[in-house]
């Protein structure tokens, strides 16, 4: 099927630098699509050739910072309506916002996380931050099933007003493959499955570029065994942020992340219409 790849680097309300992360991504996929054209002999990535669209939305006046969620809803409803896979490369945790508003209570969000993005603590923000926004929808919410996360603050009743299960990182260490099972059952009964990428679900070794990194995450392989888990459901796309280049090092993170949104977009291309 064909793919559109959306980068939309907003960064603002938190973790600033991610929206550089954004734009690094959305260059690889470029460099992805250019390398696939230049080469002459048969390779897997000829499933690419014209099926991949590239996508990219600036922040540089006041105008578009401003208007940030409206031109993120339009984006997204325009790529959710044409039926084309999509590939959401956002700047912090909540330029994933406007799509995952616009998938609707029909779609089952599998999101891979550290963290539960539903604070209100004492020293947390009650606006609209990357770190409660999942408690800001302005439409109804889709469901929601975290992965990896490493939470020691929520109750189970706050965890369960948001979440209708979460599968935290001492889970996935003990059985990962309990853990696949159980998520593979949950995506095959929804009607349409997101897969949401924070990218400090993983292990700060395998990933250090992100601004709130937690220990014990998941690492590559526990990662894989559950995404393809997921995949297994009717994914329409896949949303990855809070990439840091700046954090890097050695382009750690930009290797993991750059070889998973290949893998994404060969996936995604290699499926029927
Ligand atoms: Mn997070």
């Amino acid at each position: 099927m064909r793919t559109i790849v959306t980068v939309f680097p907003f960064d603002l309300f938190g973790s600033a630098g991610t929206g550089a992360g954004a734009r690094l991504l959305g260059d690889a996929v470029n460099e992805i699509l250019d390398d696939t054209e230049a080469e002459t002999r048969p390779c897997r990535a000829d499933v690419l050739r014209g099926k991949v669209r590239v996508k990219e939305h600036a922040f540089d006046t006041l105008a578009e910072v401003t208007d940030w969620r409206k031109r993120g809803r339009v984006a997204a409803k325009q790529a959710i309506k044409s039926g084309e896979f999509l590939v959401w490369l956002g700047g912090n945790h909540l330029a994933a916002l406007p799509v995952l508003e616009e998938l609707g209570t029909e779609t089952l969000v599998v999101q891979f996380d550290a963290h539960l993005d539903v604070y209100a603590f004492h020293d947390t923000t009650t606006d609209l931050s990357h770190g409660n926004f999942l408690t800001h929808f302005d439409t109804p919410r889709p469901r929601f099933v975290n992965v990896g996360h490493r939470d020691l603050f929520l109750t189970p009743e706050e965890i369960g007003e948001t979440f209708e299960a979460v599968y935290p990182a001492w889970d996935v260490a003990v059985d990962a493959t309990r853990v696949a099972t159980e998520l593979r059952a949950k995506v095959k009964t929804a009607k349409r499955v997101w897969i949401d990428i924070d990218c400090d679900a993983f292990d700060p070794a395998a990933l250090p570029a992100v601004h709130e990194p937690l220990p014990f995450g998941l690492s590559a392989p526990a990662f894989l065994t559950l995404f393809e888990a997921a995949w297994e459901g009717n994914v329409v796309g896949v949303s990855i942020t809070e990439y840091d280049p700046g954090r890097d090092t050695r382009d750690t993170g930009l290797n993991l992340l750059g070889w998973l949104v290949e893998y994404v977009l060969l996936k995604a291309a290699e499926r029927a219409p």
